[in-house]
């Protein structure tokens, strides 16, 4: 098994203690943050989902594996994010009410702050006062994820307190999560969709032409 299956393997098998040295010595062997990331870390949740689906993982195998992959994350995170960059804009970011998947959510904004933008991150299960709160301190973009077909009605909800307190002109809305999609992006009113951290950062500099 290569180290990257290795680690793979690891946060599947929610071994957080494991998984960390095993990040540690793929960095120390030049492998690329975004390759651990994308081959080792994504890829073993999205493993880690298939396995709940089938019925042979539950929550709480779910959460520990989440908890493995948090643990690898904070090793990366300053390799993922420049330092001392001018921020290009201020995004708001948060997963929308009713939802506490936090780690697509966490990504985005690594990636975004990576880009040189600042980024206020209020957490998971954010309630769309929290948002309208948060945009009337000044923000050029609003970003919601939910992983919930559940909870993304609650990005509409947000949008429309927006609209409702008067500043759906003050930034832009981006929207993500494995069950949104273009068109319901479209539909819900937001300005923009991105399908994973990367093409959110794509997407952040096309919507404020940064
Ligand atoms: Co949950 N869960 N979960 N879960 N969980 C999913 C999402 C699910 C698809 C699993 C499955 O059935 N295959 C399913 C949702 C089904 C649906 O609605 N269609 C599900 C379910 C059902 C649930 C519960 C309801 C289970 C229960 O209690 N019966 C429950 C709900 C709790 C709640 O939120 N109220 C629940 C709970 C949990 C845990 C707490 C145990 C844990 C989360 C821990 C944590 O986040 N701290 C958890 C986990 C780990 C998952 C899976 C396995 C992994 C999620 C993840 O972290 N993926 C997930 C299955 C899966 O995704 N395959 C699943 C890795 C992450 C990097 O990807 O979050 O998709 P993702 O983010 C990507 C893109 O989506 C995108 O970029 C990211 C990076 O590329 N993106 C954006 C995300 N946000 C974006 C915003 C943007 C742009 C792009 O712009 C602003």
């Amino acid at each position: 098994m290569s180290l990257i299956e290795e680690i793979r393997q690891t946060v599947i098998d929610g071994q957080a203690k494991l998984v960390v040295p095993k990040v540690e010595q793929a960095l120390a062997e030049g492998i690329a943050p975004e390759t651990i990331l994308h081959d080792g870390l994504i890829s073993a949740m999205q493993e880690v989902g298939r396995l709940f689906e089938e019925g042979e993982y539950f929550v709480p195998e779910m959460l520990i594996a989440a908890r493995a992959m948090k643990a690898a994350l904070a090793i990366l995170q300053p390799l993922l994010v420049d330092q001392g960059v001018e921020p290009l804009g201020r995004v708001v970011i948060g997963t929308v009410k009713g939802d506490l998947h936090d780690i697509g959510k966490s990504l985005v904004a690594m990636m975004l702050e990576g880009a040189g933008f600042q980024v206020v991150d209020l957490g998971v299960d954010v309630a769309p006062e929290r948002f309208v709160e948060e945009l009337q301190r000044g923000a050029d973009i609003v970003a919601m994820s939910a992983l919930l077909t559940t909870t993304m009605p609650n990005m509409r909800t947000t949008i429309e307190a927006i609209e409702a307190a008067g500043l759906r002109n003050q930034a832009v809305i981006l929207v993500g999560g494995a069950p949104v999609t273009p068109a319901y992006a479209t539909e819900i009113g937001a300005d923009g969709y991105a399908p994973d951290a990367s093409s959110a950062v794509r997407v952040a500099r096309q919507l404020t032409g940064k």
